[in-house]
């Protein structure tokens, strides 16, 4: 008998197509696409693709979105004179930039901004109607609302990066470009401005839940693949009751660390650390620039950062204000 493997293996099971069921009311019947089965993709997932249920929100999502990329795309065509050689080219350098800060919230000119604006505004309308989606999906299964509660989490940084800090900033100049590099460098530059984001106590905590959560998964997964041969993949059964892959994964951490998750506690802690990400993260964007102009110094008066005394080649300052010559 050969060992049971399953660091790369994957059953796949394949059958009649699978519909999903439907709910007393009927109110899933528009599901669109006849189902097929693709050996390469069930590596990956579930062998069979489709149907879907596009519902009006993922048609109205699908339409704004598909409008707000083919905005973007175009006037990134138009940068470089209609030629598809050259946009290919210079794909990842290519952007579309928000209006220059003289316009502050104003509706700037097509060609300043504007196209910004309508670009966003079609993404707005997009990412929200596929959150409702969410919600509404799992409602008409009678499930949690955990993944729409989770997605809104993103959209809360989302949000913060491109629309409530820029009003707060009175300025639509503060928002991120659309762009492979140059978001990149919006970062970069964002960090640089604010005095380095490092030094910014919520971009720590964000990067701890990022980090974290795949920590946490890495763990999970591990084991739960290292308990399937006892059926612990069977994760719900064994919580409910409790077998021997429960058993051995409790022991095997509580033995390795002294302490263990729970079958169903895992989840939280994973469902947790995801969200706790971007909430962290968009309180650390919406305060910089709003609340504290210069993260470093901001860490100096909070006494994490060193106070460089020109020991090192640096001018000698305590403080900003000392920096720049004037009393508090
Ligand atoms: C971005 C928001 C949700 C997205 C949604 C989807 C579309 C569809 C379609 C166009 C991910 C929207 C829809 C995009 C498009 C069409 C049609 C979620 C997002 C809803 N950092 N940093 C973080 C690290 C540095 C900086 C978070 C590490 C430097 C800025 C995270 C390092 C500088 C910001 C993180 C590091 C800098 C961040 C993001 C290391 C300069 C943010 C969390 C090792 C480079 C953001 C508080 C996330 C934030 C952020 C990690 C370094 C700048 C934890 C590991 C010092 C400006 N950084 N960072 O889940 O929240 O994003 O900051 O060096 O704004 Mg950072």
């Amino acid at each position: 008998m050969p060992e049971y493997q399953n660091i790369f293996t994957q059953v796949q099971v394949q059958g009649p197509p699978e519909w999903g069921t439907d709910n007393e009311n009927n109110m899933m019947e528009e599901r669109s696409g006849e189902p097929f089965f693709s050996t390469l993709v069930g590596l990956f997932g579930n062998a069979q693709i489709g149907p879907i249920y596009l519902g009006w929100t993922g048609l109205v999502s699908i339409l704004t979105g598909t409008l707000a990329l083919n905005i973007i795309g175009i006037n990134m065509l138009a940068q470089v004179g209609w030629s598809i050689p050259e946009f290919l080219r210079q794909l990842f350098w290519l952007a579309l930039e928000p209006p220059s800060p003289e316009y502050g919230l104003s509706i700037p000119p097509l060609k300043d901004g504007g196209w910004y604006i309508i670009a966003s505004l079609f993404l707005l309308v997009s990412v929200m109607t596929w959150l409702l989606r969410t919600y509404l999906l799992a409602q008409q299964h009678k499930m949690g609302k955990h993944v729409f509660w989770g997605f809104a989490s993103a959209i809360w940084l989302f949000l913060v990066l491109g629309l409530f800090r820029p009003i707060l900033m009175g300025s639509w100049s503060e928002a991120v470009p659309y762009g492979i590099f140059p978001h990149l460098d919006w970062t970069t530059a964002f960090s640089i401005r604010y005095g380095n984001l490092y030094y910014n106590p919520f971009h720590c905590l964000s990067i701890v839940f990022l980090y974290g959560s795949v920590l946490l998964f890495a763990m999970h997964g591990a084991t739960i693949l290292a308990v399937t041969r006892f059926g612990g993949d069977r994760e719900l059964e064994q919580i409910y009751d409790r077998g021997t892959a429960t058993e051995r994964a409790a022991l095997f951490w509580r033995w390795t660390m002294g302490f263990n998750a729970t079958m169903e506690g895992i989840h939280r802690w994973a469902w947790w650390f995801a969200v706790l990400t971007p909430i962290t993260g968009g309180i650390g964007i919406l305060l910089t620039g709003t609340v504290v102009d210069n993260w470093f110094i901001w860490a100096q008066e909070h006494n994490f950062a060193p106070l460089y005394d020109g020991a090192y080649g640096y001018a000698d300052y305590q403080s900003y204000e000392t920096f720049i010559g004037q009393e508090n």
